[in-house]
């Protein structure tokens, strides 16, 4: 596999600065040498630098940084359109607002293609707000909204080439959902697997039932690994900790069944705010689970391909 990897240091989605060095931390963590000794090609395909861009204002008085993250938006679409087709980037942030870009941009790529693109979602929080509904004003709660198509970006945010179908998307680890958030994720048709669903369940048959659907329709999947999928107690280095997220071997066992369904395309690691780990453990900790997306194994398994 050809890896390529791309640092994203956006932090102004985000309810506190620390982000813009998530890319660093994950290159200091050891993200080539972990991929290189998996096999894998790495390229480096280096930082995305944002144009300024001239947004007008908006209604909501709340929103925060919305100039500066439009302009991200458009820069990370690009590159990341760029980055995919063959290989695998993987899209190192940077806080979750950089999902705009990075769903907008493989969408556009995969739309050239017969593959529908799928999405799996792995966070505390769907961030599935819009311009309108966000009370916070932090725009890195609004990626999965815009990608989708829903309704209230046009006029700020680049339009979208290609939206992605919501009822393709799976969101997993949810414990903190805003009112407003709920309902546009029911509406929309999102497949939700909140903690509760992965207790009562287990996460395999649950990731099971998706992977064998996204495998049945031919498509190809992103995913998108919010730190704060993570219990606080494995991964403290990310602003918006939620209590009972998943543990370790949850985690592991999601990318060793995600390596091998073959699915995979592009990868997000995001949210990892190096200002608030412990002596690098939460970078370490998203190096060895990219690992384990990309066939680091603990026994022998087979790998299915596409
Ligand atoms: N994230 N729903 C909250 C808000 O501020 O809109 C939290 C967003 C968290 C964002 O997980 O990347
Ligand atoms: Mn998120
Ligand atoms: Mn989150
Ligand atoms: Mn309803």
């Amino acid at each position: 596999m050809h890896c390529k990897i791309l640092g994203i240091p956006v932090q102004d989605g985000a309810g506190r600065m620390g982000c813009e060095m998530g890319p660093s931390a994950l290159r200091t963590a050891g993200l080539v040498a972990a991929l290189g000794e998996l096999g894998h090609q790495v390229t480096d395909l280096g930082t995305v630098v944002p144009a300024r861009q001239d947004v007008r204002l908006h209604g909501n008085p709340a929103l925060r940084a919305l100039p500066e993250i439009v302009a991200w938006t458009a820069a990370i679409s690009e590159a990341a359109y760029e980055a995919c087709g063959d290989g695998m980037p993987i899209f190192l942030g940077g806080d979750h607002s950089m999902a705009a870009g990075t769903l907008s941009g493989v969408a556009r790529r995969a739309a050239e293609t017969d593959r529908p693109l799928f999405v799996l979602w792995l966070d505390a929080h769907p961030d599935f707000h819009t311009l309108e509904t966000s009370t916070s004003g932090n725009l890195h709660g609004v990626p999965l909204a815009y990608a989708s198509g829903q309704p209230g970006f046009e006029g700020y945010f680049p339009p979208l080439q290609a939206a992605i179908d919501p009822t393709r998307i799976c969101a997993m680890g949810l414990r903190s959902v805003d009112p407003a958030e709920r309902e546009a994720l029911h509406h929309a048709g999102v497949t939700v697997h909140d903690m509760r669903a992965l207790d009562e369940h287990g996460l395999a048959p649950l990731l099971r039932t998706f992977l064998e659907r996204v495998a049945t329709e031919g498509g190809c999947l992103h995913v998108s690994l919010d730190v704060d999928f993570l219990d606080p107690a494995i991964a403290p280095a990310v602003g918006t900790t939620v209590p009972g997220g998943a543990t370790f071997r949850e985690a592991h066992l999601a990318m060793e069944m995600l390596h091998d369904s073959g699915l995979v395309t592009s990868l997000d690691l995001v949210e990892l705010n190096p200002f608030l780990d412990e002596r690098g453990r939460t970078a370490t900790l998203l190096v060895d689970l990219t690992a384990s997306l990309l066939g680091r194994r603990i026994m022998d398994r087979p790998t299915r391909s596409h």
